[in-house]
């Protein structure tokens, strides 16, 4: 049991993937991908040499789907501004959730970038590979932050919605610093630490999640949705190609002030986590209000580490072996599970890796897991926001 722990972190205890990837499909991939950094040398004559097939949704031009990575934080910056320009949209914009609540997202350019890790990736697990090039044709927006517990509850008030814990009754946490299991009455609103309206919700399964996002989308009139697997990863990397956003080399050494991961606090809470948490203490055993650390290139806060994020997509741990090299961001047509990324404050350093993957049951809640948000380019703004009707809420169910 310690020995699992040790090798793929705490939290990793309950979901890791079983899936294999021999070897031969592994060489095959590398073959590809070798073939297109090849290319993609020779043929990144610039930023604008490609251009997306189909109209954006403004209609006013098409984006550019940018095909040199990695880049630099300030070519990150460059693409964003420029896209916004030609496109004729915000770099960044605001979409009320209610009177009081707002949410931020960032302009996120479309382009071409290596999904998963490298073999010789320190910590690496198979279903990270092999490498495959996603082309993200389309421009998206993906909130700043993790959806946050105020935002959450500015969702519930409008909507009466009942997550799947406070259904059942119980969410799944670590208890007492020893056991993993059932903590009974557990949901968004009493996760057994203490949160404030600034600190990401948890305890909501990737049900919940889609739930706020269907929600936001009749409130807002923008289609609001979970970001793609890919999406995630293209986002989390914000044109890096190492293990960490902050850089190759070891995040249990070099991720200070980046993100809250399992620290020092949280080992003298939870002796068991052993030496192998970061050897500083970031200010949070538990969660930290979004955007206590620094920003991504793309202007994203909390994409490794505070909590694990659900992706729309079903996980599958061999997809990148048989999807198509140079393919969209669409991952399985089916599954039994979801994606969730990025590691949480319940991870080891290495849960933290932008290649790293995990599985969830949709209905499934920890006092780790949590989500962000993805958006279309096209819709009204913070300030023209759309009541929903009281027919168009979900009805609110009985107490089981
Ligand atoms: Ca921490
Ligand atoms: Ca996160």
């Amino acid at each position: 049991m310690i020995r699992l722990i040790n090798r793929k972190g705490p939290a990793a205890l309950q979901n890791r993937p079983s899936g294999t990837v021999t070897m031969m499909v592994i060489r095959i991939g590398v073959a590809a991908i070798c073939t297109w950094v090849s290319l993609a040398a020779v043929s990144g004559s610039g930023p604008s040499t490609r251009r997306a097939q189909s109209a954006t949704a403004t209609g006013a031009s098409t984006p550019t789907v940018y095909p040199k990575w990695p880049f630099k934080a300030e070519e990150a910056a460059r693409r964003q501004a420029e896209t916004a320009k030609r496109l004729g949209i915000g770099g960044e914009i605001v979409l009320a959730l209610s009177k009081d609540s707002k949410l931020k997202l960032q302009l996120i350019p479309a382009g071409e970038f290596l999904m998963g890790s490298p073999e010789e990736e320190t910590h690496r697990n198979k279903d990270e590979g092999p490498q495959r090039k996603v082309r993200i044709a389309a421009p998206f927006y993906m909130s700043a932050t993790e959806v946050t517990r105020g935002q959450f509850a500015a969702f519930v008030a409008d909507s009466r919605y009942r997550t799947d814990a406070e259904k059942r009754g119980w969410s799944t946490a670590w208890q007492g610093g020893v056991k993993w299991g059932y903590l009974k009455g557990a949901s968004w609103r009493k996760p057994g630490f203490k949160q404030t309206g600034a600190h990401p919700v948890v305890c909501v399964s990737w049900n919940d999640a889609s739930a706020f996002c269907k929600w936001l989308t009749r409130k807002t009139g923008r289609r609001v949705r979970l970001p793609r697997e890919a999406e995630w990863e293209y986002a989390c990397r914000a044109g890096t190609d190492t293990a960490y956003q902050w850089g190759a080399g070891e995040g249990r050494m070099h991720g200070k002030g980046w993100c809250n991961p399992a620290d020092q606090a949280a080992a003298v809470k939870f002796p068991i986590w052993g030496r192998d948490v970061v050897p500083w203490n970031d200010g949070y055993v538990f969660t930290a209000p979004v955007a206590s650390y620094r920003r991504n290139a793309w202007g994203l806060y909390d994409m490794q580490g505070n909590v694990h994020e659900w992706c729309d997509d079903w996980y599958e741990a061999t997809y990148y072996a048989r999807a198509r090299d140079g393919g969209g961001p669409m991952g399985p047509k089916s599954g039994s599970k979801r994606v969730v990324r990025g590691g949480s404050w319940f991870s080891w350093h290495w849960d933290l890796r932008s290649a790293y993957r995990e599985d969830g049951g949709a209905s499934g809640s920890t006092v780790y897991h949590g989500f962000r948000i993805a958006a279309d380019l096209k819709g009204p703004t913070a300030g023209t926001t759309r009541p929903t009707s009281p027919a168009s809420r979900p009805a609110a169910k009985a107490k089981p």
